[in-house]
């Protein structure tokens, strides 16, 4: 039986601003509940994604401690709807950081990088949402998210082999160079972005950089592991 159902997107416009702090109150309820702010997600940082989606900006969503899963671990499969996984690199800053720096500040905030999967679950039938919709929803809200523990501490990003290995079978899918260029540009807009809402990225936070392929629909049962050269393995 589904645990979690879709629901029709909104009807009533609403400026971005107006999306953040929905965002901010639904967050607000998991904190009750006793869930802990990480860190946050990036969104729509590559082409493959804004086409898939058909939304060109940027967007960004928060990310808690219920939403980890170890490292070749089990997929909470029972709280999604119809989740789509994706190929990113996280960053654990060891600064805070907010509002415009360059990528040489970003690039002395990291304490280390590594490997990571995102699972999206968007609460809209489809996946179908307008740039409102998906920021309102917690930017298709991380419902989980596997992180390699081991990770390197400084390396060049710019242009790093991705290889995905789904049920056994393995193939190239890209760069993390389809992260903006480069994926410390991700955390450069994260900076940016969390700054116009007032917040900022504490030390000990994690930003995840945002998918540099298309998401995959998830089926149950799925083993994907997803392998950045020079960065390592993860998977579940
Ligand atoms: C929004 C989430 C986008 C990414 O990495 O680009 C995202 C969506 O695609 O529904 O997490
Ligand atoms: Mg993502």
């Amino acid at each position: 039986m589904l645990a979690a159902t879709a629901v029709a997107r909104q009807q009533e416009p609403m400026t971005v601003a107006q999306a953040y702090e929905v965002q901010t109150a639904s967050l607000a309820r998991r904190y009750a509940r006793g869930e802990r702010s990480i860190g946050i997600k990036m969104g729509f940082t590559s082409r493959a994604k804004m086409e898939q989606m058909g939304l060109s900006e940027m967007i960004w969503g928060k990310l808690t401690d219920a939403m980890l899963v170890e490292d070749g671990g089990k997929m909470p499969h029972k709280r999604f709807i119809h989740p789509r996984v994706e190929l990113e690199v996280a960053f654990r800053l060891k600064r805070p950081l907010a509002g415009k720096i360059d990528s040489l500040t970003a690039a002395a905030a990291i304490e280390a990088v590594a490997p990571a999967l995102e699972i999206i679950d968007s609460r809209y039938e489809n996946f179908k949402c307008s740039l409102t919709d998906v920021i309102a929803d917690n930017s298709s809200s991380s419902s989980a998210l596997v992180i390699r523990p081991r990770a390197s501490a400084s390396l060049d990003l710019s242009n790093l082999g991705l290889m995905m290995n789904i049920n056994g079978v393995a193939r190239p899918v890209g760069s993390t160079a389809a992260i903006l260029g480069h994926p410390l540009y991700s955390l450069v807009a994260a900076a940016r972005l969390v700054a116009e809402s007032g917040e900022s990225l504490a030390a000990g936070n994690i930003v995840m950089a945002g998918g540099a392929t298309l998401a995959e629909a998830l089926h149950r049962g799925d083993q994907l592991t997803l392998d950045i050269q020079s960065l390592g393995t993860v998977g579940f």
